[in-house]
């Protein structure tokens, strides 16, 4: 009995949802996240949600690969440069939110430098983790600026990812030029090349490492080490002192996708107070863009900490990013150590 109500229920739900329609979503975002929102979504709407996950480089690939014939209607979350990317390369819809008055203006100038072809959903500046008991048995201090990656006890402890996959290790590289000039960053992530031990394919893959004891430092969006200690871990976490950049985390309506509006009614409540609250609600703690969110202590207050002034139009073009990722992969990915 109890299993024929379970399938009439589905059924209803299921016939719901056919009636709300679908929309396709590449996530950026931890899982907890994009499943949390998906769920939520779909059972409050009735529309039925396809959340496939990806990194910010790796989403970018896709909707690339799939732009004779788009599949996906929505790319949510990941860092900001590859969603400008993709809308210089006319791979995402010009589309104005009901809900850009309301947001900080760091999302809105991200909206408003791709011609509204992608806007600001988060912020999360970048900084390292550290676990705190491989560095009491080195007897080390824990690193505080770009300069004391560079120390000798940091010798391959030090992981970080490969910026032609990660949204996040291509912020370490632009922050670096813009923070020290071109030429003295490559000089110095030569110097740091020595003490890396891995290149890893997701952004978040170091910081993980470091939480479970398998490296002593990260380079890492501070939110992610947070998230790692909220869960128990013995980790740490820093911005340099020196100065670091921010990723304005975003969001972009994929142009020509199979259910266009569909996908702008999920796109205005994913920038609501109402569809912000999951990212906390996930244990995930970067600032929101929607003012009226309440901020949590945890999260990194930027006016508290020494940010650039990131040239997110200049560093999110096609072709400064792909030189960039172009001249680490000549430089200094393959350099022996
Ligand atoms: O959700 C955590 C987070 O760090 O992941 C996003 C992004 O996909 C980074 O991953 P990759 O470096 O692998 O591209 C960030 O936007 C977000 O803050």
């Amino acid at each position: 009995m109890k299993q024929a109500l379970t399938g009439v229920a589905l059924a209803v739900a299921s016939l719901a949802a056919s009636a709300q329609g679908q929309v396709n979503i590449i996530c950026s975002v931890q899982a907890e996240w994009c499943n949390l929102m998906s769920t939520v979504y779909s059972r409050t709407t009735g529309t039925k949600v396809n959340m496939t996950a990806k990194g910010s480089g790796e989403a970018l690939a896709q909707l690339n690969a799939e732009k004779a014939n788009p599949k996906t209607d929505i790319w949510f979350g990941g860092t900001g440069d590859p969603h400008l990317q993709a809308a210089e390369q006319g791979l995402t819809l010009e589309y104005k939110s009901e809900q850009i008055k309301d947001l900080h203006p760091w999302a809105q100038k991200q909206a408003a430098d791709s011609k509204y072809r992608t806007v600001g959903v988060y912020l999360g500046p970048l900084g390292f983790g550290f676990n705190n008991e491989l560095l009491a048995k080195k007897k080390a201090k824990a690193p505080a600026s770009w300069a004391d990656l560079l120390k000798p006890e940091f010798k391959g402890e030090v992981q970080m990812a490969n910026p032609a996959s990660s949204g996040t290790a291509y912020t370490m590289i632009a922050t670096l030029v813009q923070l020290m000039g071109e030429d003295k960053a490559f000089d110095y992530m030569k110097s740091l090349h020595k003490n890396v031990s891995t290149y890893t394919r997701s952004g978040t893959a170091p910081v993980k490492a470091a939480a479970r004891g398998e490296t002593t430092v990260s380079i890492s969006f501070v939110h992610d080490v947070t998230t790692e200690a909220v869960n128990g871990f013995p980790v740490g976490s820093a911005t340099p002192t020196e100065g670091t950049g921010a990723e304005v985390g975003s969001m972009s309506i994929v142009k020509g996708g199979p259910n266009t509006e569909v996908a702008k009614k999920f796109y205005e409540w994913a920038l609501t107070p109402g569809g912000q609250q999951f990212g906390l609600a996930a244990k995930q703690f970067q600032l929101p863009s929607n003012t009226k969110v309440p901020k949590d202590p945890r999260m990194t207050d930027p006016a508290k900490i020494k940010l650039i002034n990131y040239d997110y139009a200049k560093y999110g073009a096609s072709a400064e990013r792909r030189r960039l990722i172009a001249k680490w992969e000549k430089e200094i990915q393959n350099l022996s150590r």
